[in-house]
Order: C-alpha cells, then structure tokens, then sequence
C-alpha cells in the first residue's frame, strides 16, 4: 500500500516491509527554510516521487532490476516542515537513525541540504569510520550564512567537523571558503568541477574515501543545461555519464551506506529534472546492490 500523501518510489506496491527483506528505505524531507535564492525546494520529493512511477525498473547497464532488492517508501517527513533548522535537523536525524536501527540503507530525498547534517549525524553513531562524498556546485563551507550555523550554505562544514569530507564539482565557493580549505583544513579533498569534466580525477576520488561512504549529491552538481531546476544553478557542471561513472565507481570500491539527492526545485511544465533526480536516486540503489553483491 502506498503511504499517505505520497506516492511509492518507482510506483512500488504491495510489498510487506515488516516481514520481508528490504534494503532501501525512501525518507522524503520537504524542507526549504533556509533558502537564500529561489525558494521551492520544499517541492522536490513528490516531483520526485511521482516522476518515478513512469520510470522503466529495469537497468539496461547493469541488466537487472534493482528494486528486487526491496525499496520501502516512508511518509513525507511533513513534521519537519515549518521547524527552524536546528529543530529539523534533530527531527531528520531520529528519522534516520529509526532506518538504520532496521539495517535498511537511508535513501533520503529532499528538500534543501541543510537535511544531510542531521543524516550524517545519525550515520556517524552507527559508522564512526564514516566519511562524507558530497557532489555539488558550491563548497558549502561557511561557518555561519543568514546567522545560522546550519544555512544549507553551512553543510559541509557541519560535515566536515563529524567525519572526512570529499567535495566533487565544486564551482563556487567565497574567498573565505578558498581560504578554510587552504590553510585551516587542506584535509578537506576538493575536486573542482573543471578537473573532473577534463577526465582528471575521476578515478582518484575513491581512494580518498574511508570503507565507509554517505553519499549526498546537491543537485546542482550537474550543468543547468541538463539540471536547471534547483535553487542556485552554476554553468560548468558535470554531465549524466560523469556523474554516473563516479557513483558506480565509488560504489564498487567503498560500501556505500546511504545517500541523499537534495535541492530539487520543480520547474512548472518541465518534468525532465524530476525525471533526472529519480533516475539518479535508482541508478545508484542499482550499483550500491551490484557493491554489496561484489563484496559477498
Ligand atoms: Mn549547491
């Protein structure tokens, strides 16, 4: 049965979630208080959502279907909605940690990315080798934005002070930001987004990961050309194949223990960014299950 007020991921039925084995648990946060640009965010996990319901289940690449695997679709985190962001971000990491304690892998949807500290925060309890891939245009490494510590502006280095950080794609960032990365925590790995597009890279970025891997991908990452719909696009992104090779590459050399895909700002009309974020989100549910089955 779907769950109330959303619809499933992938348009998935009837499956009994209490009994059955089930490795991804869809947590959908529609949070945007803090948005400085365009607000809009709050709309992403049921563009999202209801985007995958026309996807095909199958993979062509990896030729299987990986919601086998089982994919439980959680209520809207609505609760969540209207709180400040301290307050929400305690309410996402209770939600997350209740994933975890059922050895389900948190898949969460958002919303804007001030979400993912309270994900790592749970994470961390759980995994204390944890370390942090975060895929997006802008380093997100101020202290305080708007007086708030915990502005989506500020998640990496909320981040970066719970576990290892590395950054791919990133195109913009303040002189402060530049400054914090060069002498206060060069232990921060920023790959810039030009370097990854000229092939440099890629393949590096695993290695500076630790076994265990939380994955958040700001949708941003990708160029406006093919992801114009979040709140503060950059030109000079990373393209689909970039940004899937990445994932299946890290994926299959690291144990991926959950992800997160944040800032989808649905463009009224334009349904392909919601179609490239639930896309996204099951591609890499198919190569975490392909590293999961290769580390067997
Ligand atoms: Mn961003």
């Amino acid at each position: 049965m779907g769950v109330v007020g959303v619809v499933n991921f992938g348009g998935l039925e009837g499956k009994d979630y209490e009994t059955e084995e089930t490795r991804f648990s869809v947590l959908p946060v529609p949070y945007d208080l803090t948005a400085t640009y365009l607000r809009g965010a709050r709309g992403g996990p049921r563009a999202l959502l209801e985007a995958s319901t026309h996807m095909e289940l199958y993979d062509e690449e990896l030729h299987c279907e990986p919601w086998r695997a089982g994919i439980e679709t959680l209520a809207l985190l609505e609760e969540a909605t209207t709180l400040e962001p301290p307050e929400m971000v305690k309410r996402v990491q209770a939600a997350t940690a209740r994933i975890l304690k059922q050895g389900r892998v948190p898949v969460v949807i958002g919303g804007e990315h001030s979400i993912t500290i309270g994900i790592v925060g749970a994470l961390k309890e759980l995994h204390p080798e944890l370390s942090v891939l975060q895929l997006d245009a802008h380093a997100d490494l101020r202290d305080t934005y708007q007086q708030s510590p915990f502005n989506h502006a500020c998640v990496a280095r909320r981040i970066s002070e719970l576990c290892p950080l590395v950054q791919v794609g990133v195109r913009s960032l303040s002189a402060e930001e530049a400054e914090f990365l060069k002498n206060e925590k060069p232990e921060i790995k920023t790959y810039y987004a030009a370097d990854i597009i000229k092939g440099q890279a890629m393949d590096e970025v695993a290695d500076e990961l630790q076994e265990e891997v939380f994955i958040t991908i700001d949708l941003d990452v990708f160029d406006p050309s093919v992801m114009p719909a979040t709140g503060t696009p950059e030109p000079g992104g990373l393209g689909w194949y970039e940004v899937l090779g990445l994932l299946r590459s890290v994926s299959l050399r690291r144990k991926v223990v959950g992800f997160d895909v944040v800032e989808l700002c649905p463009i009224p009309g334009n349904v392909a960014p919601d179609f490239l974020a639930a896309r996204l989100a099951y591609k890499l549910m198919g190569y975490i299950n392909e590293g999961f089955e290769a580390r067997k």
